[in-house]
This record gives C-alpha cells, sequence and structure tokens, in this order.
C-alpha cells in the first residue's frame, strides 16, 4: 500500500487530530511540512491538513479521519453501533464548530494570528466559558469524550486543548473544568499524544 501523507504543520489543531488518529491506528506515515499558505494545490480552501494517499489528494480533516477508518486496520475511532456513532459525530463536530470558534479563536486573537479587535477577542474568551462546562459535564459522565472508548471526539478536543495552559484567561477556564483535567491528564499519558507533541508553538505575549 502507498505510504500515506499527511501535509501540514504539528502545531495546527486539525493536523495533529489526524496524526492522533495515524498513531492510534498503528498507520504508518509521512509528514510533509505545508503551511495554510502553500497548501493550495492540495486543498483550494487553503487549509491544513491534507492527505495523500497514491492517486487521492483528500482534504478536511473529518473526510481524512473517515478514509483511515475505512481503509487502515487498528483500533476503531467510530463505535459500531448507529447511536454511539452519531453522538461520537455530534461531539467531534461541537468540538470543531463550538469550541474551536471559540477557544482557538481566541488563542489565534492573542497569538497575532488573527488580527481581529480586542472587543471581538474579548467575544471568543466570552464564548469560551460557556463552552468549556459543556464538555467538562459530559466527561464527569464518561471516561471519554463520546462514551467510555476513546473515539475520534477526543482526537479533536485534545489538541485544542492542550493550548489552554498555555494562556492566562484560558488556563483560568481550564481550572474550572476538573473532568476535562482528569480526562486531559488521561490522554497525555496515551503514546500517540507523546509522538505527535509539537516540537514548535505560536509565542503569546503574558
Ligand atoms: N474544516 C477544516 C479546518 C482546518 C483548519 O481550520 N485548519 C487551520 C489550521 S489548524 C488552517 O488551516 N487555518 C488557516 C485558515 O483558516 O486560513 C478541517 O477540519 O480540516
Amino acid at each position: 500500500m502507498a505510504t500515506l501523507k499527511i501535509h501540514g504543520l504539528p502545531p495546527s489543531t486539525f493536523t495533529r487530530t489526524v496524526r492522533l488518529a495515524c498513531h492510534e491506528k498503528g498507520i504508518d506515515y509521512e509528514m510533509v511540512d505545508a503551511m495554510p499558505s502553500t497548501i493550495g494545490p492540495l486543498n483550494p480552501f487553503g487549509k491544513i491538513p491534507a492527505i495523500t494517499h497514491g492517486d487521492l489528494t483528500l482534504y478536511e480533516s473529518i473526510a481524512i479521519l473517515r478514509y483511515i477508518e475505512r481503509v487502515f486496520p487498528g483500533p476503531k475511532l467510530w463505535p459500531e453501533d448507529a447511536v454511539a456513532a452519531a453522538v461520537c459525530d455530534q461531539w467531534a463536530s461541537a468540538v470543531a464548530d463550538s469550541l474551536v470558534n471559540a477557544a482557538l479563536r481566541y488563542f489565534a486573537a492573542r497569538a497575532g494570528f488573527l488580527p481581529v479587535p480586542a472587543e471581538m477577542a474579548q467575544k471568543y474568551l466570552a464564548r469560551t466559558v460557556e463552552v468549556v462546562p459543556i464538555f467538562d459535564r459530559q466527561l464527569g459522565r464518561h471516561r471519554f469524550l463520546a462514551g467510555e472508548a476513546l473515539s475520534v471526539a477526543d482526537l479533536y478536543l485534545y489538541p485544542l486543548y492542550a493550548y489552554f495552559p498555555d494562556i492566562a484567561e484560558l488556563r483560568a477556564i481550564a481550572d474550572k473544568a476538573p473532568n476535562v483535567n482528569r480526562w486531559a491528564r488521561e490522554m497525555a499519558a496515551r503514546p500517540s499524544v507523546a509522538a505527535t507533541e509539537p516540537s514548535f508553538k505560536p509565542q503569546v505575549a503574558a
């Protein structure tokens, strides 16, 4: 089988989600550094990651994850049961939409990647304050985000949550989320997480 290539950057949360999935499933892959500004030939929307696998070029992390789930052996990242799989999709999407549009945007604003007025950044922060407790409640009821087994939902949440300690305002929110912190500690002990730890991170002024 052709080597799977992941085009993206290690600090990119969506790139890390796809890398985590490969490690969890035991898939050998090659990392090819690509920035949103250079990914154009593989993704006309200018976002990372994309993958190439033989003749296939694919972008959008959820499409990539579903592809590797179907094509490669290894531990399943979605439950078999239809209802449980739908719940898993629900939580993955809640991270990629509600949490990304709050916390990741705030992080990007603080790191200087997203030039928005301070007032807009404060709205992202306020939304993060509202959204994190919803994840905390869910992780108070279950070991993992979509139930008792690791799933793609966890692989979306971890890379984003891993940035919370880097910014005091996000750290303060995390400090009030004991269940997310319990889950994050458990996730941090997984070999997939250690193997995908970015060697560089965006620098954020205190
Ligand atoms: N829906 C896309 C989102 C990917 C995404 O937003 N990637 C970020 C990096 S983590 C990016 O490329 N941002 C550049 C931009 O939005 O211009 C996916 O799931 O793959």
